[in-house]
């Protein structure tokens, strides 16, 4: 098992390698091209480029995350195969690289969606939390401005811009995209790629949906144990896994994560853990990572991808903003390192204690 934090490259994130390193039990980085545009090719020297960037702070890039899908592929327009015949390239270029893990989602328009990213806590700190109520309110015309708005003018890290400018052809586009079309637009996608993959032995991770459940009357089809069991079984390849999220899974409490962990056995390269809390039961905010500040039993998690022999690459996902930080949403240093050696000392304990 490799301990990993998220970076989002030069220019890009607040969070200094050379800190990134001081953490203890940090062994890589997972990283992007943001500059790039889903659809378009990495090349190989773009790959050399952001590998020596970490190079330079003694950092080894364990993953890419992600190399983004584009709505063509998703949606299955005319351009599809141009786009995916660049993805090849993209995954021809890291493997070529040595990266082997690929996180991907396949969320139709947005990545992860909240609607608060300065949550203020009981003790100070603040959070990323997600409000179903405002969702609800949110009128399509002008998602932009509302997104804005909600967000204190700030967009998430992760979503590109492009995209908002957009929205209302994206939507049209999607219109007749029912959740059955795109997962046959996954199934399609990872038949193509099965190749290039192969080739490197490389692993393409989905990330699950966060929230877990449609919204904006958008499908998503990668929520729970059934959808996630269906689509290793549809193409139950070795190139097709599963980025298990505890965070984006654990949005929805009727989801077992102890189960999904052992439904995907084998299948699960790369894991993002973090906490969420229930408020109520169309509100919730990401707690500290600490099972008893929130409502997932992270040690459960934690165990039963050591039950089941888990050797991928973790990280702490996601942190509040504690200390006065301000950093990306969600990814500043210090909530994180605290997070990466909590969970550290957890899997040392059950490696010690051999439960
Ligand atoms: C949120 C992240 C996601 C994830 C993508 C994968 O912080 O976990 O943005 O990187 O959904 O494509």
């Amino acid at each position: 098992m490799k301990m990993a934090l998220r970076w989002y490259g030069p220019g890009y994130d607040t969070v200094e390698l050379k800190n990134i390193k001081q953490i203890p039990g940090i062994q890589g980085v997972v990283t992007s091209l943001m500059g790039k545009l889903p659809g378009e090719v990495w090349t190989d020297e773009d790959i050399a480029g952001i590998k020596a960037a970490a190079a330079e702070s003694g950092l080894e890039i364990l993953a890419f995350e992600s190399i983004n899908i584009s709505d063509d592929i998703k949606i299955g327009t005319n351009k599809r195969d141009e786009h995916i015949a660049n993805y090849i390239k993209s995954l021809e270029a890291a493997g070529k690289a040595g990266i082997k893990v690929i996180c991907y989602n396949f969320m139709p328009v947005f990545d992860w969606t909240r609607t608060d990213l300065w949550r203020e806590r009981e003790d100070g700190s603040f959070t990323l939390a997600y409000n179903q109520d405002i969702i609800d309110q949110v009128n399509i015309d002008d998602l932009k401005e509302s997104m804005e708005k909600m967000s204190g003018g700030h967009l998430l890290p992760g979503w590109e811009p492009e995209r908002l400018e957009r929205i209302r052809d994206l939507f049209a586009a999607y219109k007749d995209v029912t959740e059955e079309i795109l997962f046959q637009n996954l199934v399609y996608f990872l038949n193509e790629i099965e190749a290039v993959c192969n080739k490197y032995d490389i692993k393409m991770a989905i990330h699950p949906d966060d929230p877990a459940w449609p919204i904006f009357g958008l499908p998503r089809i990668i929520t729970n144990k059934e959808q996630i069991v269906r689509l290793l079984s549809t193409v139950d390849k070795p190139h097709n896994n599963l980025t298990f999220c505890s965070g984006s899974l654990g949005t929805n409490p009727a989801n077992d994560m102890v189960d999904i962990i052992h439904a995907a056995k084998g299948r699960i390269p790369f894991a993002h853990l973090r906490n969420v809390r229930h408020n109520s039961a169309t509100d919730f905010e990401e707690s500290a990572h600490l099972s008893r500040d929130g409502s997932v039993d992270m040690f459960a998690l934690i165990k039963a991808l050591h039950d089941t022999g888990f050797e991928g690459i973790y990280r702490p996902d996601h942190g509040r903003m504690i200390w006065g930080e301000k950093a990306l949403p969600g990814y500043g240093l210090y909530d994180r390192a605290l997070g990466a050696a909590y969970m550290e000392g957890i899997w040392e304990a059950l490696e010690k204690v051999g439960m």
